[in-house]
């Protein structure tokens, strides 16, 4: 009988590995400290959009079990650690994974082995984690293999899933490399080992610190070529027909969720450490932030234009999620151009069948159904988070004007305007 594998954290992460393992005959017992949310996932209610009920019924059918009692995991011999890495005053926060790192060590035996998935600064496997686990569980650091491999999960992706993504693997030793490669050939088609936990967590940094940089450089050229006269989109496009030496990314009213806009944060945080600034994220992270202010900026000039206040306009918000076809709205754009909106006094309305409501300051607002008549009551909408259920057609033959923010709308009109 295999030992079972422990997933600590059973969120976007944690939950699509553990439905890996499963299916792939690996024995699993989750871990949460939210008692809540082991009981939900016991009761078959998943909360994670790439887990859908069903598929987690079959895997409580196949011995899937989530506990928030420790001594329950004490028999797990592989202990994933994948809870989140938030950032807090804009320093990394480290609170889940140093209680997670505490709670494995208690049940830590020799032989066994650790993996940290959690996006992170290079260092903190050797210098936060395996102190923990040495410290609470009174082993020597030779008593068990201890590993770092980014989770490169992406919510929503039709496309790339734990199977087909390439897994990066950087362990303290060659034989916790090697432990770590034959745990994820179980789940993954490919395994890479790097150097060490060090060069793992800087390869995950240096991924996401790519995209927010690239798509900086592209808000920023947003807000001159408006002035040029020139449409970006176009110009990217173009650009991108050349098959190599180039990748495109798009302007938008911001950068959104959990990964781009914090990651790069924990790279220049550990950088400021040694002395250095890291002028590239600190730039970027500036240029994108002020996306949102932008965007009000150009609804307002586009208002005008029409002879509308924006302080007495009403505006409809099309999608309020950090981007397409998910539901979650950490750090989304899209929402603070909402806030941003109703500041200057502008009476807000959105649809999003991702997201039911939407708590505004003290208000709830309710996602209201994509409709003619609503189109055509209000000034302005503005299209922010393009799901693919959001019918562009009656969009553009019913509302006055149209602000689309991320070149959605392929079909030229004289009511739709890019960023
Ligand atoms: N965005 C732009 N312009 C772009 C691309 C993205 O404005 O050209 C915005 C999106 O609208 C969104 C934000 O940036 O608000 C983040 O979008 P994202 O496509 O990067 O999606 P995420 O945040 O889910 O990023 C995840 C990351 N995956 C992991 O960290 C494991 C990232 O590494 C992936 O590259 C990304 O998915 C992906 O490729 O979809």
């Amino acid at each position: 009988m295999t030992a079972p594998a422990c997933v600590v954290g059973l969120g976007y992460v944690g939950l699509p590995l553990a439905a890996a393992l499963v299916s792939a005959g690996q024995p699993v017992v989750g871990y949460d400290v939210d008692a809540r949310r082991a009981e939900a996932l016991n009761g078959g209610r998943s909360g994670i959009e790439d887990v859908s009920d069903a598929e987690l019924g079959g895997l409580l059918a196949k011995g899937l079990r989530v506990t928030s009692v420790l001594e329950d995991v004490a028999e797990a011999t592989t202990y994933v650690i994948c809870v989140p890495t938030p950032l807090r005053d804009g320093m990394p926060d480290l609170t889940a994974v140093e209680g997670a790192s505490r709670a494995v060590a208690e049940v830590l035996a020799a032989g066994d082995m650790v993996i940290l998935e959690s996006t992170t600064y290079p260092g903190t496997t050797e210098e936060v984690v395996l102190p923990l686990l040495i410290a609470g569980s009174g082993l020597t650091a030779e008593d068990f293999h201890l590993a770092y491999s980014p989770e490169r999960i992406d919510p929503g992706n039709p496309t790339y899933g734990i199977k087909n993504t390439p897994k990066v693997v950087g362990g303290m030793t060659p034989s916790a490399a090697k432990a770590a490669v034959a745990f994820y050939e179980q789940v993954c088609d490919r395994v890479v080992t790097v150097h060490s936990p060090r060069e793992a967590e800087m390869a995950k940094l240096l991924e996401n610190t790519f995209r927010h940089v690239n798509i900086a450089l592209v808000n920023e050229m947003a807000v001159f070529c408006r002035q040029l006269d020139i449409d970006l989109f176009d110009v990217i496009d173009a650009a991108a027909t050349k098959p190599f030496g180039f990748m495109p990314f798009y302007p938008g009213p911001g950068v959104g969720g959990h990964c781009i806009p914090v990651d790069p944060s924990y790279l220049s945080w550990r950088v400021k450490k040694l002395g250095f600034s890291f002028r590239f994220v600190e730039l970027a992270q500036e240029i994108n932030d002020q996306m949102p202010t932008y965007t009000v900026s150009r609804l307002a000039d586009l208002l005008n234009d029409a002879g509308i206040a924006l302080s007495r306009s009403r505006v409809l918000c099309l999608g309020a999620a950090y981007k397409p076809g998910i539901s979650d709205c950490r750090e989304s754009p899209a929402v603070e151009v909402m806030h941003k909106l109703r500041h200057k006094g502008a009476t807000v309305l959105y649809p999003d069948s991702f997201v039911p409501e939407l708590r505004l300051e003290t208000e709830i607002l309710r996602s209201q159904e994509l409709t003619p008549e609503l189109l055509q009551l209000v000034d302005a909408v503005v299209l922010l988070t393009p799901h693919k259920d959001i019918d562009l057609e009656t969009v553009t033959s019913h509302a006055k004007l149209v602000l689309d923010t991320r070149a959605a709308v392929t079909e030229r009109s004289a009511s739709v305007h890019r960023l």
